[in-house]
């Protein structure tokens, strides 16, 4: 049976609709006891949840303890005035991609990928990038018309850049996994302000980034063409890049160009018979030779002659 869901005021489910119960974890810096399970529990009072339950304390270590609490959430959200900016090209499959890349493009896109600032983290942008790919879907390095050039990880904002010119990059790939004190928003930041003044690189490069806590709306905020985070399949980015460089490049979908052409090629066969009609130019655009005014039964004055 489909739930009669409010969604304008739509709340958490627990084991029944809108009873608002949440689950929450969290460390405390004490030791575990029946002191420190209390002070969790009136710690999620005061954060506003009713009816809290702590379900599990558990010891980690000595002057820390974590807990998993549950407890009735009041307050409500209105997901009918929800908008979240999302990369908004349709996606493709790997074949399907090379397909259209192959129909599209005349010579390769480079990409070049790394993991910046101190952030060592390389299993995501290989993910993204290596030839096996990640979830069964293969990375960028297996497509043909990709020059995929993955320069892994702990590579400076400035190191990044010299590659992408002498790659002649057409896309940069940017990888953030560590976000402790936001240390990815400074980084990218500072890549940002790099590339601004940078005369080397095409003004059309697409610069896309990703990790677990990066979105759409951050990329775009902070300057970026396009934002990927958790479960991102290597298809997903390909097929956002494919489209992007094309529109970047006026390169025209095949199957709109087609569209185009049939329109303009009916357009001139009108044209050319409303010529051999004899009609004035003015009126070829219809194809038609206009009414005479008073229509078929204007009649001669009298007394005139037809002539000829
Ligand atoms: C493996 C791992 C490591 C390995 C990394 C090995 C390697 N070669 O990458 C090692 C042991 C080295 C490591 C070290 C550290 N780690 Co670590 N690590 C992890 C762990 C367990 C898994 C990360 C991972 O591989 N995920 C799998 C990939 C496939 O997922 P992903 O990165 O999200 O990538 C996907 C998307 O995000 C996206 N994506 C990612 N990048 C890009 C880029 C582009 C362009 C696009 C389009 C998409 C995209 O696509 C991918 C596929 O879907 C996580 C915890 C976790 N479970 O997530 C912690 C974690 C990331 N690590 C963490 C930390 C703190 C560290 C250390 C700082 C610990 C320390 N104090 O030393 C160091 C980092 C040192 C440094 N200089 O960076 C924290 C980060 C916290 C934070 N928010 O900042 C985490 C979350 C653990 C935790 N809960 O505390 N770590």
């Amino acid at each position: 049976m489909m739930l009669k869901v409010n969604k304008k005021k739509l709340k958490a489910y627990g084991d029944r609709l809108d009873d608002g119960v949440v689950q929450l974890s969290f460390t405390l810096p004490i030791s575990a006891s029946p002191e420190a399970k209390e002070a969790a529990k009136r710690y999620v009072e005061r954060l506003g949840l009713e009816k809290v339950s702590v379900a599990t304390m558990e010891s980690m270590g000595e002057g820390f303890s974590y807990f998993v609490i549950y407890g009735n959430a009041r307050h409500t959200i209105d997901f009918t005035k929800i908008r979240v900016p999302k990369v908004e090209h349709e996606f493709m499959e790997y074949g399907e991609i090379e397909e259209y890349m192959k129909s599209h493009l005349e010579k390769p896109i480079v990409v070049i990928g790394a993991t910046i600032g101190a952030d060592a983290h390389t299993v995501g942008i290989d993910a993204i990038m290596n030839m096996k790919g990640f979830a069964g879907d293969y990375g960028l390095e297996r497509y043909h018309l990709f020059n995929a050039i993955n320069l892994r990880s702990q590579i400076t904002q400035e190191q990044l850049i010299e590659r992408a010119v002498e790659l002649k990059a057409d896309v940069i790939l940017i990888s953030q996994v560590v976000t402790q004190r936001d240390a990815h928003v400074k980084n990218l930041k500072a890549f940002k302000k790099l590339i601004k003044d940078e005369k080397r690189l095409p003004k059309n490069i697409i610069l896309i980034i990703g990790g677990p806590r990066i979105d759409h709306r951050l990329a775009l905020k902070l300057g970026f063409d396009a934002g990927f985070g958790t479960g991102t399949k290597p298809s997903h980015v390909a097929s956002f890049i494919v489209r992007e460089y094309m529109k970047r490049y006026g390169i025209k979908e095949k199957a709109q160009a087609k569209v185009e052409d049939k329109a303009k090629a009916e357009g001139e066969k009108k044209q050319e018979g409303a010529k051999k009609r004899g009609l004035h130019p003015e009126h070829r655009r219809h194809g038609k030779r206009p009414r005479r005014r008073g229509g078929r039964g204007r009649r001669r004055p009298q007394g005139s002659k037809k002539v000829g």
